[in-house]
């Protein structure tokens, strides 16, 4: 484990490392596309390992929050949440079971000032558990909406249920998108605090020309505004700005992590698209007013070994983001410094 820091606030390269020191052969990373007819594209990476015995026994501080969890708590649905769910200022409860007719119900419990929550719920809906379900404001009023996805194969559907103080109309959604590609992700995400969410959609899809000649994959993105909207609904019929980018055995490295929209890496208040470069470095690109990601990076992170994955997190006291880089077999941490 390597701890270093980097400088937020202003565009750098890591000058300590030229080029020629990132290690491109030294990462023990392998890595080959192929093509079947079972099973689509393959891609297979292997990581050599230093030791046969590495990470086997692992401790974890119990008085600490583990650096490594098993469950990344922003990617699932706990049972029951505690939310923002009618128009007060007061925490609600929200959780998924099943009803007296054998299917999903949704049920919310208001919490009252002088009573706490009621023992049965106050509002209930009938609703389809298939797919991924998602409760999270996506109309910047405070209160959380209902994001559904559900498909099989390539074809995606979102369903975009709006929180109307305190309940859902679940026999009508008020948007629906389709999206055809696969690992279709939504992330309904505010650039800047208090500014109109946005909504990311990335996918993959393979060409079909390209793949039989230069097996290859496409990693497209898609940014939809919500300034042209269509009655009661969330977001623009159209995405703003796409981005596609492709991917080959040469730059399979470019795969490993999906592009993140998440996280505001300069500080100047505005969210940035940080993604895992060809090359194996950790770089950021600006988002423009209309939508469009900037074709340069304006910061790139050189590490000595390839990053497979980051996080963006909270290390310390301070408001400057911090890095967590993982590698083949080792990780580093990098504290933002003033
Ligand atoms: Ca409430
Ligand atoms: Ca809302
Ligand atoms: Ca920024």
């Amino acid at each position: 484990m390597k701890s270093s820091s980097w400088c937020p606030r202003s565009a750098q390269n890591n000058e300590t490392l030229s080029a020629a020191q990132r290690g491109r052969d030294s990462s023990g990373m392998d890595a080959r596309i192929g093509i079947n007819a079972e099973e689509g594209v393959v891609i297979e990476i292997n990581v050599e390992s230093d030791s046969y015995f590495a990470d086997f026994v692992e401790q974890w501080d119990s008085t600490e929050e583990p650096a490594r969890s098993l469950l990344r708590a922003e990617n699932w649905m706990p049972t029951a949440i505690i939310a923002q769910l009618n128009e007060d200022a007061l925490s609600d409860i929200a959780y998924i079971n099943q009803g007296a007719d054998g299917l999903g119900q949704l049920n919310f419990h208001f919490q009252d000032a002088e009573n706490g929550f009621n023992s049965e719920p106050d509002w209930i809906g009938s609703i389809d558990t298939r797919g991924d379900m998602q409760l999270v404001d996506i109309d910047n009023d405070k209160l959380l909406d209902l994001l559904r996805v559900t498909g099989e194969g390539n074809e995606r559907s979102a369903y975009f249920y709006r929180n109307q103080n305190g309940s859902f109309d679940l026999e009508q959604p008020n948007q629906v998108m389709r999206f055809s590609g696969y690992d279709v992700r939504l992330n309904v995400i505010p650039l800047e605090q208090g500014s109109a969410p946005l909504l990311n959609v990335s996918y993959y899809t393979i060409p079909v020309v390209d793949a039989i000649r230069n097996a290859s994959i496409n990693r497209s993105q898609l940014l939809f505004g919500s300034d042209d909207v269509g009655e009661n609904q969330f977001f623009n019929r159209r995405p703003d700005s796409r981005l596609d980018e492709s991917f080959s055995a040469a730059n399979v490295r470019g795969l490993s992590e999906q592009m993140s929209l998440q996280y505001d890496i300069d500080g100047d208040g505005r969210k940035d698209a940080i993604f895992v470069t060809e090359n194996g470095t950790l770089a950021a690109k600006k988002i423009n007013e209309d939508l469009t990601i900037q074709s340069q990076p304006f910061w790139e992170y050189i590490s000595p070994k390839t990053v497979f994955e980051f996080q963006v997190l909270q290390l310390n006291q301070d408001s400057k983001p911090d890095l967590l880089l993982r590698h083949g077999t080792t990780t580093t941490f990098l504290v933002g410094a003033p």
